[in-house]
């Protein structure tokens, strides 16, 4: 199934099998630094989060973490998984090589206000993988950071892509399903990754 919630927003439910959300589940958890960003405005991110190919701090991307310890590599299996799912949700093969990779890691707690991907010197698309529980993702628009916009849920397996005109889209996630997530995929919580263009 595929549903476009808005040119270039692409929905791809149950994209992944459950041996790939397991083994995805199993790479993530070997990712090493999740933490939770500090923002400069004193707040505190409720996800925990770790990078990929390149250091996400609020607002801008370094090749160093705050520790000044090397970021992680970004491993050619996730590019390969990025185009696989752009092909499907576009059904073209438009070149693609996501350098960024953004873990978020959310608890029962956790959640992420309405804001833009605007850090990004590429307005490339966005491919967002959903892992464990469900949760209750908010779709906006690109005018205001507010009304009108569209809840849907993503669940574990879910890709999707925002590209085009949905690119600088607002967007959040006011909350996880706790317990959602089957338990054999050995995670509690929601694991979101979303591969992104530096531009850099
Ligand atoms: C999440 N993560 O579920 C979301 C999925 C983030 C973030 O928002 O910044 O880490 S990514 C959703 C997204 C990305 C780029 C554009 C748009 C949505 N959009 O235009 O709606 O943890
Ligand atoms: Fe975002």
């Amino acid at each position: 199934p595929r549903a476009e919630l808005a040119p270039g927003a692409v929905h791809l439910p149950d994209w992944l099998g459950f041996d790939e959300q397991r083994d995805f589940v199993a790479a993530c958890r070997g990712f090493a630094g999740y933490r939770h960003t500090r923002l400069p405005n004193g707040g505190v991110m409720s996800v925990k989060s770790v990078c990929l190919g390149w250091h996400w701090y609020p607002y801008g991307y370094s090749r160093t973490t705050g520790e000044g310890t090397p970021v992680l590599p970004f491993p050619d299996w996730l590019g390969d998984l990025g185009r696989r799912a752009l092909a499907d949700a576009y059904g073209d093969t438009e070149p693609y090589e996501p350098d960024i990779a953004l873990v978020n890691f959310y608890d029962a707690a956790a959640k992420m206000g309405l804001h833009q991907d605007k850090d990004e010197r590429s307005l490339a698309p966005v491919v967002s993988f959903s892992l464990g529980d469900a949760c209750v993702f908010r779709f906006g628009n690109t005018e205001t950071r507010g009304r009108p916009y569209t809840d849907v849920e993503l669940r574990s397996g879910d890709v999707f892509v925002f590209g085009g005109p949905s690119r600088l889209a607002y967007h959040g996630v006011p909350k996880t399903l706790p317990g959602t997530a089957d338990p054999a995929l050995g995670l509690t919580g929601r694991l979101n990754i979303t591969l992104r263009v530096s531009g850099l």
